[in-house]
This record gives C-alpha cells, sequence and structure tokens, in this order.
C-alpha cells in the first residue's frame, strides 16, 4: 500500500513543495483547503487531479483550523499515515493587527488537529506521524546563534502562537505517546514566496522596475537579519522528520544570516542597479516589537539525517529575481495590451 499524507496548508508556498516531494516519492497526498470566493490554489494548479480520474494521487478536502468537526471528518475520511500542520496566519505584521485571529489558528488549531489525531489513534490502534510547523520567530529576541537548546523569546502574537503550538505538540508526544516532531525552521524563501513577505517583496518590485511598471519599492526595517534558505530543501527536512526513527524538536537553518540591506544589495546589483536610488523607508512597515537578529545552527538536523541546505544565499536571491523579472515582463506586456482599450473605453463614457 503506498504511503498517505494529509497537508495543512497545502495551497501555501511550503505546501505546494511538500506535495510535489511527496508525490515523487509515491504517496496519496490528501490537502486541506479553505473555501474561498476567488481561487487560490495557484501553486498546486500544476499538479492538481480532477475528482473524476480513476486512481489519483492528489485528494483536496475542504476544511479550516478553525473548524474542528470539519477536520475530524477529513481524518477520519483521508486515513493518512503522516500529517504535515503547515496552515497558519503566516505574517507577523499581520498577527499584530489580527492577534486573536491568529492564535485560534496557529495555536488552538494545532491543539485541535492533534486532539483529533489523538482521538484516532486510540479507535483505530492506527499510527499517525505528525510534523508541526515550528518558526525560528519563536526565538524572538534570545540572542544568536539559535538551536534547540535556546529559550524562547516571542515577539508577536504569531511568534507567542507558534510557541503554544510547539508546547501542545510536545506534550501530546509525551502524553499520549504520539510520533509527534517540532520543526523549527528559519526564513525559507522560493520564487513561490507570498508576495508580502520582505524578500519576494524586493523581487517582485525588481522584476516591475526592470520591465519599467514602477520606480519606487517601499519597505520598513532595513536592519534586521535573517537566515535566510530555499523553501523546497525545507520541505525535505520536514519529511525526514517522519522518517526518523524517533520524534524530537529539530532546528531546520543554513548558519548564515544577512540583513535586509545585503539582500537588495544582491538582488538589484545581480540586475546592474543600485538599490538606494530605488527603495524607501516607510514606518508604516515597523513593527512593535521587531526581531531583529536569526542565525540558526543546523547541527542537529546534519547529525541526524545529513540534511544540508543545496542553495546558497546568493544562488536563492538570483533564483527569485530571474522567476521575477519575467514575471515583471509579463505584467508588462499585459498592461500595454490591456491599456490602449481601457483608455477607449474610458474616452466613451
Ligand atoms: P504560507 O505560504 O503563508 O501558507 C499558509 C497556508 O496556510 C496556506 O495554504 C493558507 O491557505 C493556509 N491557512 C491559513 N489559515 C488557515 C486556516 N485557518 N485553516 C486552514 N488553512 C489555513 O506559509 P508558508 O511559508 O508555506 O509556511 C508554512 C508553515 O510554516 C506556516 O505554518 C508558517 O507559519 C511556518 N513557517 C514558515 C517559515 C517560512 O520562512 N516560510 C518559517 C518557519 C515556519 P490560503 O492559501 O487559503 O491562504
Ligand atoms: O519577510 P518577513 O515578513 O518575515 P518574518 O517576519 O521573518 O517571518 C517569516 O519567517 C518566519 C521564520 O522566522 C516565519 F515563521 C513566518 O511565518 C514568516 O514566514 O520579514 C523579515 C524582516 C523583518 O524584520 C521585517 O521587519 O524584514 C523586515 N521588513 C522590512 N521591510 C519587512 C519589510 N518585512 C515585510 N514583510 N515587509 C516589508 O516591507
Amino acid at each position: 500500500m503506498p504511503k498517505s499524507a494529509l497537508i495543512t496548508g497545502i495551497t501555501g508556498q511550503d505546501g505546494s513543495y511538500l506535495s510535489e516531494l511527496l508525490l515523487s516519492k509515491g504517496y496519496i497526498v490528501h490537502g486541506l483547503i479553505r473555501r474561498c470566493s476567488s481561487f487560490n490554489t495557484s501553486r498546486i494548479d500544476h499538479i492538481y487531479a480532477d475528482p473524476h480520474e480513476q486512481g489519483r494521487r492528489l485528494v483536496l478536502h475542504y476544511g479550516d483550523l478553525t473548524d474542528p468537526t470539519g477536520l475530524r471528518r477529513v481524518i477520519e475520511t483521508a486515513k493518512p499515515d503522516e500529517i504535515y500542520n503547515l496552515a497558519a496566519q503566516s505574517h507577523v505584521k499581520v498577527s499584530f493587527e489580527n492577534p486573536e485571529y491568529t492564535a485560534d489558528a496557529d495555536a488552538t488549531g494545532t491543539l485541535r488537529l492533534l486532539d483529533c489525531v489523538r482521538d484516532h489513534v486510540e479507535h483505530t490502534g492506527r499510527e499517525i506521524r505528525f510534523y508541526q510547523a515550528g518558526s525560528s520567530e519563536m526565538y524572538g529576541a534570545a540572542p544568536p546563534p539559535q538551536d534547540e537548546h535556546t529559550a524562547f523569546y516571542p515577539r508577536s502574537p504569531y511568534a507567542v502562537s507558534k510557541v503554544a503550538a510547539h508546547w501542545y505538540a510536545l506534550n501530546y508526544r509525551e502524553a499520549y505517546k504520539l510520533f509527534v516532531s517540532n520543526g523549527i525552521l528559519f526564513n525559507h524563501e522560493s520564487p513561490r514566496r507570498g508576495e508580502t513577505f520582505v524578500t519576494r517583496k524586493i523581487t517582485r518590485a525588481l522584476g516591475r522596475i526592470v520591465a519599467g511598471l514602477q520606480d519606487k519599492i517601499y519597505l520598513g526595517n532595513l536592519e534586521a537579519k535573517r537566515d535566510w534558505g530555499f523553501a523546497g530543501d525545507y520541505v525535505e527536512a520536514m519529511w525526514l522528520m517522519l522518517q526518523h526513527h524517533e520524534p524530537g524538536d529539530f532546528v531546520v537553518a543554513t548558519g548564515e544570516a544577512h540583513s535586509i540591506r545585503e539582500f537588495l544589495h544582491e538582488a538589484f546589483s545581480y540586475v546592474g542597479l543600485d538599490w538606494e536610488k530605488y527603495v524607501m523607508v516607510d514606518p508604516r512597515y515597523f513593527r512593535p516589537t521587531e526581531v531583529d537578529y536569526l542565525l540558526g545552527n543546523p547541527a542537529k538536523v546534519r547529525e541526524a539525517f545529513g540534511w544540508r541546505p543545496s542553495v546558497s544565499f546568493k544562488q536563492l536571491v538570483r533564483m527569485m529575481v530571474d522567476h521575477d523579472i519575467q514575471l515583471g515582463e509579463q505584467d508588462r506586456m499585459i498592461q500595454s495590451t490591456r491599456y490602449p482599450s481601457e483608455v477607449s473605453v474610458a474616452a466613451k463614457a
């Protein structure tokens, strides 16, 4: 029998890379998606399988981490061997604006899912291995480098919620002897990164600057440092955690940190531009409490299962810039074909 996995957050950056990885390994992949008034599946459209297709290996279920009865039904239907809990309100700045929702989805949502797993395991006798998507944001103000022994010091409602989820997961591992692993992943990016996170915001704007569509980009704190890796590498670490002989807590990082300024320099100089001519600082993007310096020590994952990042900082920046230059060019073509008709309609009105 092929293994089966349930991915919450399948429509997100990590969910899309993880689905590809698991499908390539022969898994049947179940994904939880939210009902939305517009399509939210663009990152997984290339692997989508029509429900009428015989033997399809990607199955999507409507559900939400805030809806426990729905979660229970999906688990009873999918009967997964592994669950990857990637769903979250994942934007740190937004969590200051919607703190209660963030706690409900990210902290209590994890608890709901764990409790469904506990009951399912108890009444069926099946094993379900569980991955919890923890974050380096949990370290917050703790001085770098951070590893599995560093005490958490969260600095946002998002980070506090992820700390709660981490401890719920650990408690369910100890209390009910469930195979539950916490990944503590440092920032990971890709051309599929959401466009409001700083790396993608920069490369997307750069693509449009090169295409002549804009000439400014507004950012917040340029001094913060992050340990940025490639999302494709990080989903492999998630899978490895659930194949390991015992559950645990694992930091996944590159061991190298750069500031936002350095990211800007790397991206703009790659296309021969001086970033300082285009970037404006707008305090609206400052956070009430900032996380200044995240730098992970990935020694444990290296030793436990030989995991290493395959994409360097420079390669990551270039991969994202190359992608977004193409997207900028597409934007330019769409705009130049649309604009004349819009102008003529407006002129007639
Ligand atoms: P992302 O692109 O923002 O994706 C988040 C996913 O969660 C989306 O599929 C989203 O659905 C879904 N979601 C949000 N609220 C939900 C809810 N209430 N119920 C069900 N689904 C919901 O995030 P990501 O970058 O892939 O990150 C994956 C996970 O890792 C998240 O938990 C994040 O907090 C954590 N993490 C990320 C990083 C990183 O650097 N990327 C680092 C550490 C930890 P829609 O598409 O419908 O919005
Ligand atoms: O790209 P960011 O929004 O990522 P942040 O806050 O580090 O969170 C991401 O990584 C976490 C892992 O550590 C994940 F858990 C979380 O889900 C998310 O994926 O911001 C990075 C830095 C911050 O210091 C921010 O203040 O960039 C700074 N920044 C400066 N200007 C900006 C901007 N961030 C955003 N989003 N937008 C700006 O204009």
